[in-house]
């Protein structure tokens, strides 16, 4: 056990950043890749901003050495990425694909020559499109299997080099988007078929964390979870049982679920009662509870403000895509919970309330409801970026969000919570799943846009900055 000050980053903290398959490859049909369900998806007019796609995104399937490289120049001490699984069996299963695993294989090796842990992430969104055509996905229980068998191909091939595994990410802001917003693959508005994915994708997530313990000893896997935790518009009884309702319905129903093996009361009663309750087989609850994480990866962009919503009140509506500050209409569930705005707190051009304190939150009540480990595996800022005179991008709006969140977690440290490293999401900008090219989050701008640009890797102000917040261990902010 080492010792530190309580205002220390302990000594081993994964400074990171993240990226995922879809959002930074490119490379979609290389070297026998399969189509995944965003391949087919983008494609169809009018589903994302002006069209963009990630065919090519940032070519990080080939230049993937000059991206480590810059890592190590950074002095990241980990890189959280994701594996695309129709990379690895291109029709979702069958024959494996080996000159996929010979891509991450390389990667893991890069990293670890420079002393980078490498975070993988099993799933970040690019299921198979031919699982999504024979059986529909997330709604048929045959994907359990499916998905069992890539995760122990990983496991088996990475078990000696990777440590820090990543189940689902953002099964919660994904599934939302697939199935009750229609903004995601397979773009189905529909509750019922939203709670029944859900619930299939939590006997995956506990199936591969199961197999995992076998596979991989001395290794720590738990899922990400998009945490916007809730607050309430005020003191107002109706305002305090409408937060309630809205932290049950959009963050516990998930982490109780991965955590407990349970879904919460209230939430589950008003299910049963509108007839939308998933199915749950005799055997379900007890695989959950043998499933349940090592850690929590914890993805915290904004807090969300609820009030009340009356029947015949606020639905659920889409998210800014467009970075038109202002476009954000009230989103809820009428009866339950509505969204209101904070006045108390700036807000990005997309309408994210930027909210460090919110993070502090997050992770005390994550912590004290859970006991686990925490690790956050996303966080940042994205803004449109200019490029200066010099090939300069001067980011100090980005600066000032990652700092603010850096001291964040410091604070949450000295409250007792047990936090493993942050990953700031991203490491260079990215194709943004909605939002186009021009919405970017990285330390590394990279010269595109939705019509495509020469793909030059360029260091932000942000880069230098968080050099030095690493090298200093948290003290130089
Ligand atoms: C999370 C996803 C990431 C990333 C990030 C930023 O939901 O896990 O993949 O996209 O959010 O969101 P956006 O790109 O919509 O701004």
């Amino acid at each position: 056990m080492h010792h530190h000050k309580f205002n220390d980053f302990p000594q081993d903290f994964l400074w990171g950043a993240a990226s995922a398959a879809y959002q930074v490859e490119g490379g979609w049909d290389a070297d026998g890749k399969g189509p995944s369900v965003w391949d087919l998806f983008t494609k169809l007019p009018g589903k994302t901003f002006a069209g963009s796609n990630g065919d090519v995104a940032v070519d990080h399937y080939h230049r993937m050495e000059e991206d480590v490289a810059l890592m190590a120049e950074m002095g990241l001490k980990a890189y959280r990425f994701s594996v695309s699984w129709p990379r690895i069996y291109p029709t979702g299963r069958g024959e494996v694909n080996e000159a996929g695993l010979a891509f991450y294989e390389k990667l893991i090796d890069i990293l670890l020559a420079h002393q980078i842990e490498p975070v993988l992430t099993l799933y970040h969104w690019d299921l198979p499109q031919a699982l999504q055509d024979e059986y529909g996905g997330w709604e048929d229980r045959r994907i359990i299997e499916d998905f069992e068998r890539y995760c122990v191909t990983l496991y088996q091939r990475f078990a000696g080099k990777v440590k820090y595994w990543v189940s689902l990410n953002e099964q919660n802001y994904n599934l939302t988007n697939a199935y009750q917003l229609g903004t995601h693959p397979p773009a189905v508005q529909d509750r019922k078929r939203f709670f029944a994915a859900n619930h299939i994708a939590f006997l995956a997530n506990a199936r591969v964390i199961k197999a995992f313990r076998q596979h991989v000893p001395g290794g720590l896997i738990g899922p990400s979870f998009a945490y916007s935790p809730a607050y309430p518009a005020s003191c107002d009884p109706k305002d305090m049982l409408a937060y309630e309702n809205a932290e049950e319905f959009t963050n516990l129903w998930w982490l109780d679920a991965y955590c407990f093996g349970r879904y919460p009361q209230a939430a589950l009663a008003y299910l049963r009662e509108n007839g939308e309750a998933p199915e749950i087989l005799p055997g379900d609850l007890e695989l959950l509870r043998e499933g349940t994480p090592d850690y929590i990866g914890v993805n915290y962009y904004y807090t969300l403000t609820y009030t009340d919503n009356p029947l015949g009140g606020q639905t659920m509506q889409r998210i800014n895509t467009t970075g038109k500050k202002g476009t954000t209409p009230p989103s809820g569930i009428p009866g339950l919970y509505k969204t209101a705005p904070n006045p108390h707190l700036e807000t990005s051009n997309w309408d994210w309330a930027i909210d460090p304190t919110g993070m502090r939150i997050a992770l005390r009540r994550l912590s004290s409801r859970y006991g686990l480990p925490l690790m956050i595996t996303e966080n940042g800022l994205g803004e449109f970026d200019k490029l200066a005179a010099g090939d300069r991008v001067h980011d100090d709006y980005r600066i000032d969000y990652l700092r603010s969140h850096v001291k964040a977690c410091q604070e949450a440290l000295q409250d007792g919570v047990e936090l493993l490293g942050y990953c700031a999401w991203s490491f260079t900008d990215i194709l943004s799943w909605l939002n186009g090219y021009q919405k970017r989050y990285g330390f590394v701008f990279v010269e595109r846009d939705e019509q495509g640009g020469s793909l030059r890797r360029l260091k932000k102000d942000s880069f230098f900055w968080y050099q030095s917040v690493i090298a200093s261990q948290g003290k130089q902010l």
